[in-house]
């Protein structure tokens, strides 16, 4: 006899985001049962996450703020369509407590946490006085907003190094370091000055610099039952200017105990704030294995592939299910790890020319496959990459019972992936496949700029199959051009030239000067 359907949360969810992320939820829609709704800006009209909705509406000029962040035509889109609950994805709206709020108000399920979770934990300051309440070790520092003048008294009181860091920030802006009395001064008013124009509060606030971190996050899920539980830790370290390029689940050289007693923490931590739907916390680790609370993403994240792989939790769809008022349908004691997973964050950036976006039209596409490998991208053969967002392309996710099996994986997967037409971060990866430090498990947040960036000797290696499919695109180029008549007035794209130096632009300081 055939197993009765479970009943779906919903009925009908609108996505109000795109690319990769919008394919994600619309995926898990659909193994649900419910109708989705995609949205698009005008340059969007033929993406990938279009073609996959039940249904798609357009939303607005290519701008993002006319677009995917324009809350009365997405609630009004809802109620055309009939949408009873909005999944805001990343990025966009995703951490925008009055847009969650506008939502409820509409009589619109917002897919994530209760507004007054978004609004407490976008607030650092506010978010580290919580923690602290709550019993999670914070990062030494100040528990207020301080002026210019209590700034400074307070950097010399708990020492230099520090971090002067915008309360309204998170991701690395609005930040500075300071090592010297004499960098003081500069550094409180440019990170006061940069957290204005960025976040319009330009409130900061001071923490004591920890030395060589590792970035050590922990996926929680809470219901509207108050139930919350943890699904072990991802180490986002490999990253370079706060952009994450790598992660995995489970960490490396992590103690049994530690995971425990952080995993302990972010429940802790999203029992303080009644949290609501699929969470991260994310913390700090020092190389004495010391662990400080960093702050809380309210959000589905890029990395959360990695966590479903080795949990064989879908976060997706126990999201929707936590929003519609069911409760999360299984315990602590119901998870482990199994295996290892990688992910490595494809972005049309040509690592050659400094990760330079590299947009355009993807002319040849070939995802690799096979045994342990996952791609969720965003994009197909002839897609546009738009300049107008966010430059991630697809990410590839390859797991295998130990690390070694999902590294073997990972070579394997890479060497198959073809993308033309666009630079991609592709070559890049395969580089830090092969990096003994990477390979040894051996890193913390430094390792792109100490330990690749110095070392690539300024090209990437030859590409076998640059030159086999450099004949094809060759040709369809030419035919191209051919047929479109009307393109002649357009100038020829220009080659970039080869062997421009990673170093050149990657010694930067991480966090000194304007990013
Ligand atoms: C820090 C830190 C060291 N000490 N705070 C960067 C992003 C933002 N979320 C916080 N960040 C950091 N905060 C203290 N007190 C080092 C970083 C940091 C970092 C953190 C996570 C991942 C990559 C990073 C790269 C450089 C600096």
């Amino acid at each position: 006899m055939k197993p009765a359907p479970p009943s779906p949360p919903f009925k009908k969810v609108l996505i109000a985001n795109r690319g990769e992320i919008a394919v994600r939820v619309i995926r898990a829609c659909r193994e649900l049962g419910i109708g989705s709704v995609a949205i698009f800006s005008d340059v969007d009209r033929n993406s990938l996450h279009v073609r996959y909705a039940d249904e798609a509406y357009p939303c607005g000029p290519a701008p993002a703020r006319e677009s995917y962040l324009n809350v009365n035509r997405i609630l009004a889109i809802a109620r055309e369509s009939g949408a009873e609950a909005i999944h805001p994805g990343y990025g966009f709206l995703s951490e925008n407590a009055k847009f969650a709020q506008r939502c409820t108000d509409a009589g619109v399920v917002f897919i994530g946490p209760r507004p007054d979770t978004i609004e407490a934990m976008g607030d650092k300051v506010v978010s580290r006085r919580r923690m602290a309440e709550a019993g999670v070790p914070i990062v030494p520092g100040s528990m207020e907003k301080l002026t210019d003048d209590a700034a400074r008294s307070f950097a010399m009181e708990i020492g230099l190094p520090v971090i002067v860091k915008a309360s309204a920030g998170g991701g690395g802006k609005g930040m500075r370091l300071v090592q010297e009395e004499a960098e003081l001064e500069q550094a409180i008013k440019r990170a006061r000055s940069e957290a204005g124009s960025s976040f319009g509060d330009d409130s900061i606030y001071v923490e004591k610099f920890v030395e060589k971190p590792r970035h050590i996050e922990i996926q929680i899920l809470g219901d509207q039952h108050g139930n919350v539980i943890h699904l072990f830790e991802r180490e986002c370290s490999i990253q370079r200017r706060h952009q994450k390029l790598i992660e995995e689940a489970p960490a490396n050289r992590f103690p049994p105990a530690l995971r425990e007693e952080m995993g302990q923490a972010a429940v802790a931590a999203a029992k303080a704030v009644s949290y609501e739907g699929a969470g991260t916390c994310e913390f700090l680790v020092d190389q004495h294995f010391n662990f400080y609370f960093l702050e809380m993403n309210t959000r589905i994240q890029v990395e959360h592939p990695v966590t479903e792989m080795v949990t064989n939790v879908d976060l997706v769809k126990t999201g929707i299910r936590i929003a519609a008022g069911e409760p999360i349908g299984f315990s602590q004691q119901d998870l482990g790890i199994n295996g290892w997973a990688i992910e490595c964050r494809i972005y049309a950036e040509d690592p050659e020319q400094n990760f330079r976006p590299s947009p355009g039209e993807i002319l040849v596409y070939r995802p690799p496959g096979g045994p342990g490998v996952r791609n969720d991208a965003g994009v197909y053969p002839g897609a546009e990459v738009s300049v107008y967002y966010d430059p991630l392309i697809s990410k590839l996710i390859c797991w295998g019972r130990d690390r070694s099996e999902a590294i073997a994986r990972m070579r394997r997967a890479l060497k198959e992936f073809v993308v033309k037409g666009i630079k991609t971060s592709i070559p890049f990866h395969r580089i830090v496949m092969e990096n003994p430090s990477f390979v040894e498990g051996h890193f913390d947040t430094g390792f792109i700029e100490n330990e690749i960036l110095p070392s690539s000797a300024g090209t990437l290696p030859p590409d076998e199959e640059e030159r086999r499919v450099g004949v094809m695109l060759a040709a369809i180029a030419a035919y191209k051009r051919d047929r479109d008549c009307a393109a002649r007035s357009q100038p020829l794209r220009s080659r970039s030239a080869p062997g421009q130096s990673w170093r050149y632009f990657g010694r930067r300081g991480q966090m000194r000067g304007p990013h």
